[in-house]
């Protein structure tokens, strides 16, 4: 079985988390689940990125120290992927002495490769963005000029060493040509192509303006860019610059998880980064989209902002987790309506899953004294169930794999509606009295089939799939993907059944 590495943005400790953060965790979250599940050794990296100005901007305009600010920040984050149920193996801070030496290390070595040099920088910087823009790029309203992304830019001047990026263009445009899948989906790999071929310049990868930030090795007028930094936290966790560290295995990470707005970060500097330093650059990078709030762009300003931890409140964990990813296909931007959360839960989890678990359990209970049937050679109908779910975790696990999580929802979907279909022709509740043989080879194949639905959704409810799981009567040790080759004993006791989805009001 292979490593695999994931891992997620670490996020500014600017202000708490809200649904963007908990959407690109559950994502990355969800995946390594699977891994694990399919039986790999998987380390997933999350953590916090607390250096830069506008850091320390909100820690001053909090009336705070930044370490004692960023000590806090990060707290909430560390909450928020406990009560979000992240299986994050590492949370990595940027202000850990493990993370500025990785730093060091990595600047000694490009210096080392004539790949910095030092210079002055002049030109736009957006400290929200913690980026910097050519003339080409901004937007002027009212006098104020804006980057893209609608961050105000100011002028700075100063004396800043470079990062020969100039020089990694063809190098980045041949190997996004061998890597097909580097960058993922295919939209933000046109764009990324496009913004290269325009020509890269060096990069300014130090400032002297103010200290909140990672020395620069021999020279302490400098901090390290941020960006820099936070991303060099991929390679600190695996172990970087010990290359004999136990987690070094796990590099190059499989999939960084990202939003689309930092897609050129990660996709143009870090493999750049990586490669003047002699390292080997991630496999991909994959960028979802933005979610909206009921049609409108989410901003603090609006005050409209999601606290995932109060919807976890209202709605349950396992619900959001499961909307959060069915929603929307993963890439595309989306909106958060309650009406579309209602119907999802409703009509998906409560009525297609819930429902007929519930009945099937019933039924066992009642018909059955509560113990599994045996499995039995079936009718066309029951052949045509089995084959759709001998197929199902290998469907979920190649969408998985390209991370369409919403298409691997929709397979399972597709195939508890295909057990619904199944079980209202079969009508195993008028059995009893005329064919009790048949009743119990029927609710034999419904629970196979639930058995399957339980199995491959635990990454995405892990709570609410272990609770099915013991109503199934599925040992802890059956639980993998594995396992399912192999058939539960004819008379397994299966506890009472509960609902194990509640209904939400539409409008709540
Ligand atoms: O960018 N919908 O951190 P960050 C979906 N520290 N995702 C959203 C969103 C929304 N409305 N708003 C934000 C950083 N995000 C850097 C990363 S990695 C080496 C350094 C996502 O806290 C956004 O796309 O500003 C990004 O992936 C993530 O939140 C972290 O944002």
């Amino acid at each position: 079985m292979a490593s695999v590495y994931y891992t997620t943005p670490i996020y500014y400790v600017n202000d708490k988390p809200h649904i963007g953060h908990a959407y690109t965790s559950l994502a990355t979250d969800v995946a390594a689940r699977w891994k694990r599940l399919e039986g790999h050794e998987v380390f997933f990296l999350t953590g916090t990125d607390e250096h830069g100005q506008k850091v320390e901007k909100a820690a001053q305009d909090a009336g705070m120290d930044p370490q004692a600010f960023t000590d806090r920040v990060s707290g909430s984050f560390r909450e928020l992927a406990e009560r979000m149920g992240f299986s994050n193996d590492d949370f990595i801070r940027t202000t850990e002495p493990r993370h500025r030496r990785a730093c060091q290390a990595l600047w000694e070595e490009l210096l080392r490769r004539d790949e910095i040099y030092l210079g002055h920088y002049e030109g736009w910087y957006a400290v929200r963005d913690e980026a910097f823009y050519g003339p080409d790029e901004l937007v002027e309203r009212d006098g104020v000029k804006y980057a893209p992304s609608g961050a105000p830019v100011a002028w700075v001047k100063e004396p800043s060493y470079f990062f020969r990026l100039s020089r990694w263009q063809d190098w980045l445009l041949q190997f996004y040509e061998e890597n097909p899948g580097f960058i993922a989906p295919a939209s933000r790999r046109n764009e990324v192509i496009s913004f290269v071929r325009s020509g890269l310049q060096d990069l300014s990868i130090s400032r002297t303006s103010f200290r909140w930030g990672v020395p620069v090795p021999n020279d302490p007028a400098h901090v390290m860019y941020v960006w820099l930094d936070a991303l060099t936290n991929y390679i600190t966790a695996a172990g970087y610059p010990d290359t004999e560290a136990p987690r070094w295995r796990f590099w190059p990470a499989d999939v960084h998880f990202v939003g689309k707005d930092i897609v050129r970060f990660h996709a143009i500097y870090w493999p750049a980064f990586l490669k003047a330093a002699g390292l080997e650059p991630p496999r991909r990078v994959f960028a979802h989209g933005w979610w909206t709030n009921e049609g409108q762009k989410i901003s603090k300003s609006l005050g409209n902002v999601i606290d995932p931890l109060a919807l976890i409140d209202e709605y349950g964990l396992d619900p959001v987790r499961y909307f959060l990813l069915r929603e929307v296909p993963f890439g595309n931007d989306g909106d958060f309506a309650r009406a579309a959360l209602a119907g999802r839960i409703n009509g998906e989890l409560a009525d297609t899953l819930g429902n007929l678990a519930n009945r099937t359990l019933s039924l066992i209970q009642r018909n059955c004294e509560g113990r599994l049937p045996a499995t039995s050679p079936g009718t066309d109908a029951d052949a045509e169930l089995l084959a759709g779910l001998a197929a199902l975790p290998a469907t979920v696990a190649a969408h998985l794999e390209a991370q369409e999580f919403h298409l691997a929802l929709e397979t399972v979907m597709a195939g508890a509606r295909a057990a619904n279909g199944y079980i209202t022709v079969q009508q195993p509740w008028a059995l009893k009295k005329t064919d009790p043989v048949r009743m119990a080879a029927v609710l034999r194949h419904l629970h196979s089939a639930l058995r399957v639905f339980a199995t491959v959704l635990q990454p995405f409810m892990p709570d609410t799939m272990a609770a099915m799981l013991d109503q199934l009567g599925v040992p802890g040790e059956a639980r993998g993907l594995a396992a399912l080759s192999a058939p539960l004993p004819e008379g397994t006791p299966l506890p009472p059944p509960s609902p194990l989805f509640r209904k939400i009001e539409a409008s709540a």
